[in-house]
């Protein structure tokens, strides 16, 4: 991976969403389209992608994507009944790490991988709002690969904003986000390729 941008990023400019009770600002081309590409083949090639399955209301079901967990050993991440181990940090997770805490000055000390293989795949509504993420969680989340929309749904109001995210890009979501909005991806039928996020997290030790 070239060392080009560490620096370099602070001549990109971030958009803030125009989301009430929230804190979410997007910067479109955080990433060189070269530089990008590059990390999606990196990605798919050197991670170990599995597709878990979880237990929703007695049913077995499998995830609709691969995931994989990585980041400091003392980080389990738990999720409907399950709980993952953290893999190391490798090359290029490391360089997005620290790209993402020179930008925003937050500390990051795991990462979750998903992988949308095509418009079948997708991710529910959620928030990340456990526990050991804290009250106001900062979550960056870097996007390789084709463009999905992305939907924010604000807990009580008939607030919706969903955003195209693009090849490269980072969003960035902060303060009270998680504790008034949902957001995730929805299937698709349009005809669309690969897609790889990278949500940088940093879970608190639980006592
Ligand atoms: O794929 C995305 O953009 C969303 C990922 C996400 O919300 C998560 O990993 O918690
Ligand atoms: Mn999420």
């Amino acid at each position: 991976m070239k060392q080009q941008g560490l620096f370099e990023q602070s001549t990109v400019d971030g958009e803030s969403l125009p989301l009430p009770d929230a804190d979410v600002t997007y910067y479109a081309n955080w990433l060189s389209q070269e530089m990008a590409d590059e990390l999606m083949q990196k990605l798919k090639g050197g991670i170990n992608w599995q597709q878990e399955s979880i237990t929703l209301y007695g049913k077995r079901h499998r995830v609709p994507r691969l995931q994989a967990w990585h980041g400091d050993s003392e980080c389990l991440y738990q999720y409907s009944g399950l709980t993952l181990e953290p893999k190391p940090w490798d090359t290029p997770l490391t360089f997005l790490k620290n790209r993402c805490e020179s930008l925003i000055g937050s500390r990051f000390n795991s990462v979750l991988l998903n992988w949308y293989r095509n418009g079948q795949d997708s991710m529910g509504l959620h928030a990340d709002d456990e526990p050991e993420l804290g009250r106001q969680p900062v979550i960056a989340s870097v996007t390789l690969g084709a463009e999905r929309a992305f939907i924010f749904k604000h807990r009580t109001l008939s607030q919706r904003h969903t955003i195209t995210l693009h090849h490269g890009s980072l969003l960035i979501m902060a303060g009270s986000t998680q504790q008034h909005y949902l957001h995730g991806i929805n299937k698709t039928v349009k005809p669309v390729g690969d897609r790889i996020n990278l949500t940088f997290r940093y879970i608190h030790p639980q006592d």
